[in-house]
């Protein structure tokens, strides 16, 4: 379906459609960016990257739960220089915004690795605050409001691209982590990061993630991630993407009606395959055309008046 009045502007970047392909679900080749852009993506967040490689945890790093994924993978990544080279690979081929996930341990990382990201390439970086299980930090830099401003604000004056903050769940309140990514100069809110959880196998009565404690994703977090862009959209005014579960147009008119502007989608790409986004596009189209809407920017939000 063309254009069916789909494509907008998000925070400087112009997407064809509200879809994103979210950070975390595939690997780093161009190949698989590639064929995330062909089964209709808007546009593509890469999984996160920090200054030096990581091996990650240990297997099993991912299980199945009743109504998701729970994973704990310990951000394994082959370090910023060497993703550098793929980032060429993929920017000579992709006709979509590529957004960096950046991850650091320190504020002076995540401007170091914004830095080679944007030098080698990329449109935006979403910094990843909000890893739910890296165990260095000792607490996720987005539950602290005064860490995370140090880390926007240090790349912000680091990078002239737009800069999306990842934000997390597993926090008393997201909307006054919100307001101080927006205050720091945030210029788009990624909502949300896994939420805390893990399983154990009664045969063994040992908890089946080798790290013990996860992150959950997919259907069973997509009202959670729904509320917290709805409570977000009333307190702040950079564009939201909202992000956690979402598997389809519904899914994804709801995000849009709740008050975010674009969607990321990831687990349902493990079970669909990357046609999801073709689908959700589609069904988006005809929404609008049948609620007589000319631009999906009219429906940003819509569910909150009164
Ligand atoms: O790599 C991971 O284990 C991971 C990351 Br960095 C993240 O941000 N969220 C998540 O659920 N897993």
């Amino acid at each position: 379906m063309k254009d069916a009045g789909l494509s907008f502007r998000l925070a400087g970047l112009d997407l064809a459609n509200p879809t994103m392909l979210a950070s975390g679900i595939l690997g780093y080749s161009a190949e698989t960016l590639e064929n995330i852009v062909k089964g209709g993506a808007g546009a593509v967040v890469t999984k996160s990257v920090c200054l030096d490689p990581r091996e990650g945890y240990a297997n099993p790093t991912v299980v199945q739960a009743s109504c998701g994924l729970i994973n704990a993978m310990g951000l394994p990544n082959p370090g910023i220089d060497e993703f550098a080279k793929e980032i060429r690979k993929v920017k000579s081929r992709l006709k979509v915004p590529l957004i960096v996930s950046v991850f650091g341990f320190s504020a002076e990382e995540y401007a170091s690795v914004a830095r080679k990201a944007v030098a080698a390439g990329a449109n935006g970086v979403e910094l990843n605050v909000s890893c739910p299980h890296v165990k260095e930090t000792g607490s996720e830099i987005g539950q602290n409001p005064k860490r995370l401003a140090q880390v926007i604000r240090r790349v912000k004056a680091s990078v002239e691209k737009p800069v999306f903050v990842k934000l997390s769940p597993n926090v008393t309140s997201v909307v006054d982590i919100a307001e101080a990514a927006e205050n720091a100069g945030a210029d788009a809110l990624t909502i949300m990061n896994t939420v805390k959880a893990m399983a154990i196998d009664v045969e063994t009565a040992m908890p089946v993630l080798a790290n013990k404690v996860g992150g959950l994703s997919g259907s069973a977090v997509k009202p959670i991630a729904l509320r917290h862009v709805y409570d977000v959209y009333e307190q702040v005014d950079v564009p939201i993407v909202g992000c956690g579960g979402i598997a389809d147009w519904r899914d994804a008119v709801e995000f849009l009606l709740a008050g975010a502007s674009a969607v990321q989608i990831g687990t349902a790409i493990a079970v669909e395959g990357p046609l999801v986004f073709q689908e959700i596009v589609n069904g988006m189209g005809a929404y609008l055309k049948k609620k007589k809407v000319r631009s999906v920017k009219e429906i940003v939000g819509l569910s909150h008046r009164s």
